[in-house]
């Protein structure tokens, strides 16, 4: 039923990314001029072409276009590069570098699904039926340029706990940036992904909730949304490439019990820390290894409130995993 979540493109991109980066032949990445972080919104044109016509770009025609899929997209990703770039983790965009952020949109035709393929993000229409427009929802756009994020720190590799870490991440870069674009407090955000695109056949509220991991949907066409909030419910079967969207359900839940004691931004800058000091085949205890780590540097330089530590490994303990 996870198939939805699996997108033939997305793959077939993103191991021609990886060639061309030399990530596979294990070489250093090559280094690059600081860049500008501008926003470039290319349209699709419901073809399966990347880059195909540029509708908006912030170098050059910058203006609206009018056309809701450019205009939204190009709002959602100007927003994430300023909050990466402005608040809590001062990011110069997804590589640090001020990379360019460049998007896709009207990609393919009916297209269900919206990636991150190494070098730039991609959004489908939704066929209107199960899901509807991606551009629509910032927390999808932001959890997709997570996984950029992700790429150029821990580098986590798509499968099993370490995919589920990159899906972790991806997840809480949605979030945050969602709940501080809304101007939401942990206690008042809706710890959503994915609310704003569900088609009206689809009977649930989200493609996933970090607040309570399983219960966003329930309905025939995608069966009941299967991530755990616990290890001890942890899937260890060979579906979603060993269940990276199904178990990230675990931390996102740890992450939602930290950030309701401590706030979502100090949670969003442990977290970070943790993420910059993380490598590509790092296991859930590892990951919490590095979390609180960076919660006890951070406690004990007052970046984050002195009981940080102890919120952390309490919120690790509820879902089994200290
Ligand atoms: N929308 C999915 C994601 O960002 C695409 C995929 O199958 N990886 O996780
Ligand atoms: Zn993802």
């Amino acid at each position: 039923k996870s198939t939805i979540l699996q997108s033939q493109y997305f793959r077939e991109k993103r191991t021609e990314t990886s060639k061309k980066m030399g990530m596979e032949a294990g070489l250093p990445k090559a280094v690059v001029p600081v860049g500008r972080a501008y926003v470039q919104v290319y349209d699709s044109e419901n073809t399966t072409t990347f880059q195909k016509t540029l509708k908006r770009d912030q170098g050059g025609n910058s203006s609206p276009t009018g056309i809701e899929s450019v205009d939204l997209t190009y709002d959602y990703v100007s927003k994430d590069r300023d909050f990466l770039k402005e608040k809590v983790i001062n990011r110069n965009s997804l590589d640090n570098n001020g990379m360019d952020l460049i998007c896709n949109v009207h990609f393919g035709v009916k297209y269900n699904n919206a990636f991150w393929d190494g070098e730039q993000i991609t959004l489908g229409d939704g066929d209107g039926i199960i899901f509807t427009n991606f551009s629509k929802s910032l927390d999808v756009i932001a959890h997709e340029l997570g996984h950029g994020v992700v790429q150029f720190t821990a580098d986590f590799e798509y499968h099993g706990q370490s995919g589920a870490l990159n899906e972790h991440f991806a997840d809480v870069f949605g979030t945050v940036i969602t709940q501080w674009v809304e101007n939401q407090t942990s206690d008042k955000a809706d710890w959503l992904i994915g609310d704003e695109i569900m088609g009206p056949e689809l009977y649930g509220e989200a493609l996933r909730s970090m607040s309570e991991p399983g219960t966003a949907y329930d309905n025939s066409i995608l069966g009941k949304d299967p991530q755990p909030a616990h290890m001890k419910d942890i899937y260890t079967g060979t579906g979603d490439n060993g269940g990276v969207h199904i178990n990230s359900g675990i931390m996102n839940k740890a992450f939602y019990l930290t950030a309701i004691e401590i706030g979502t931004d100090q949670a969003a800058l442990i977290w970070y820390n943790a993420l910059q000091n993380l490598w590509p085949t790092a296991i859930f205890k590892e990951a919490v290894g590095e979390i609180v780590k960076a919660a006890r540097i951070l406690a004990k330089n007052n970046k984050v409130d002195k009981d940080a530590t102890q919120r952390v490994r309490t919120a690790f303990r509820e879902v089994g995993l200290f």
